[in-house]
């Protein structure tokens, strides 16, 4: 490769390795802890009144999740909750990262709240504070009410409305346990994805609704997080917003690469940025997307909705992108298919290029400097919010040796690597407070099913038995010492 970007990401990655190898400190009152989702691991998708959602819709259409996988019966941890809290706990985290299911607290997504729905999220919070670790709870990744999606779906403006009706009644029921609340989960794969790309939930290939999506979500968040600072309480709740910013990457020096990249970045990055952080779209996404939408869905007042100030700033981080303004001159083994190409509206020219580097076994390709690049990017963008990584972590084919254990040495390598990229950025003065692995456990993997693990535990989905991996036992000492071994040892 011989782009300017790659030379830099070289010249990060040498930053990086003058850790490599030594052991890393992370502060005292660093936060380390273990994240999850409700429709990936909770099962039970019908029980005590909860409503259907679009993953449950989604999943139930052949052919829109591999081998026909479905949220039943997940991980069942609706059931196993008890024991699943008890294994963080074993860990030794300080935190606890989870979902609360819209439908079934809501299940027609508005009306009348399902007491048997909060009784559950009580249940699991107070099992988690009584484990000695904080409940971080998120509000929606990804399980609209599919009466909502009838109704429109996040491309309607209503469903804004209803997102914050939601907040209330958790906000009432729960507000006294929970300190730190996120409103959304990458509201990028629920615009995107969703409603462009067509590989997620609700499944629709309409760039011009995914930017409505992206504006009502980003509204959703910006009213649910007044609701949440209303109030009894209001005013120790820490509100925030879970991104997957990431680094885009050019794959070489021209500049109609260098435009492809600004592009790219313009819908997958500045697009959320922009209104949380200045108040405004960016002016050449809004030119650069001025044939799909005239942005109409924008009225008086919605920005400064959107920018109030956040209390802290998630960060999921997997993966960077590579772009070229074409595939002339690139071995068409590198350019990516089936990949999130068709997500980034108004980018269909670009190629998404892959860069030759190891990859997890979803097909990832591993650089942690990309994870550097986003951090330190963000805390130049947002100055002063803490930040956490609230997911990060790998995939890989994992297997039950004989001797019972899972020895998944490339996904503690890979959660090493990136953990030293996080303290090498908080070295710049980047104000990182915690990590979140992702994934406490196995579980299901959208529209790859229960195919692809992430977890630091394994799940025998035929028996629902937990085996601690040797990620999870590392991760734990980690944890414990908040020190990152010397690598190798
Ligand atoms: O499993 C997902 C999670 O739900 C959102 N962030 C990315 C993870 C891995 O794809």
């Amino acid at each position: 490769m011989t782009s300017s970007q790659t030379s830099s990401a070289a010249e990060t990655t040498a930053a990086l390795g003058e850790e490599q190898g030594a052991a890393v400190r992370f502060p005292e009152d660093f936060t380390w802890g273990a994240s999850t989702a409700s429709f990936q691991i909770e099962g039970s998708t019908t029980a005590d009144g909860r409503g259907p959602s679009i993953w449950d819709t989604f999943s139930a259409t052949p052919g829109k999740v591999l081998n026909g996988d479905t949220g039943e019966p997940a991980v069942d941890h609706y059931h196993r909750y008890p024991e699943d809290i008890e294994l963080a706990r074993g860990l030794g985290l300080g935190a606890y990262r989870f979902s609360i299911a819209w439908p079934r607290v809501l299940p027609k997504g508005s009306g009348t709240a399902n007491q048997a729905g909060l009784d559950f999220y009580r249940r699991l919070i107070d099992t988690v504070l009584e484990a000695g670790m904080e409940p971080w709870p998120t509000l929606y990744h990804w399980d609209l009410p599919q009466a909502l999606e009838d109704a429109g779906g996040w491309p309607a403006r209503d469903t804004a409305y209803r997102f914050a009706e939601f907040a209330e009644v958790v906000r009432d029921a729960l507000g006294d346990r929970i300190t730190h609340w996120t409103t959304l989960n990458e509201p990028w794969c629920s615009a995107f994805l969703g409603y462009a790309d067509g590989a997620h939930a609700p499944g629709r290939n309409e760039p011009a609704a995914a930017l409505a999506a992206t504006h009502h979500l980003l509204l959703g968040h910006g009213l649910a997080a007044a609701v949440l600072r209303e109030g009894q309480g209001g005013a120790s709740r820490r509100v925030g917003i879970v991104l997957n910013q990431t680094t885009v990457r050019p794959h070489s020096t021209d500049p109609v690469d260098i435009s492809a990249v600004r592009r790219a970045d313009g819908v997958r990055n500045r697009i959320f940025t922009g209104p949380l952080f200045q108040g405004a779209y960016p002016v050449d996404v809004m030119a650069d997307l001025a044939h799909i939408s005239d942005f109409a869905f924008v009225r008086d007042g919605d920005l400064s909705v959107i920018s109030a100030p956040l209390d802290h700033l998630g960060i999921n981080y997997y993966k960077p992108e590579c772009v070229a303004a074409s595939a002339d001159g690139i071995d068409p083994e590198y350019i990516e298919s089936g990949g999130d190409g068709s997500a980034y509206v108004g980018c269909d020219d670009l190629v998404f290029v892959r860069r030759g580097l190891p990859r997890t076994d979803i097909g990832w390709e591993i650089d942690a400097t990309g994870l550097y690049d986003v951090i330190t990017r963000l805390a130049a963008e947002c100055p002063g919010v803490p930040l956490y990584i609230a997911e990060n972590g790998a995939a890989y084919d994992d297997e039950v040796s004989a001797d019972g254990g899972v020895h998944d040495r490339d996904r503690v390598a890979y959660i090493d690597t990136h953990l030293r990229a996080v303290h090498e950025a908080m070295g710049t003065g980047a104000p990182v407070k915690g990590y979140f692995v992702w994934s406490l456990l196995d579980n299901f993997e959208w529209a790859w099913g229960y195919s692809k693990r992430f977890g630091v535990i394994h799940v025998d989905y035929t028996t629902q038995r937990r085996r601690i991996k040797d990620s999870g036992h590392w991760y734990a000492r980690v944890a414990g010492s908040g020190e990152l071994p010397p690598v190798g040892a």
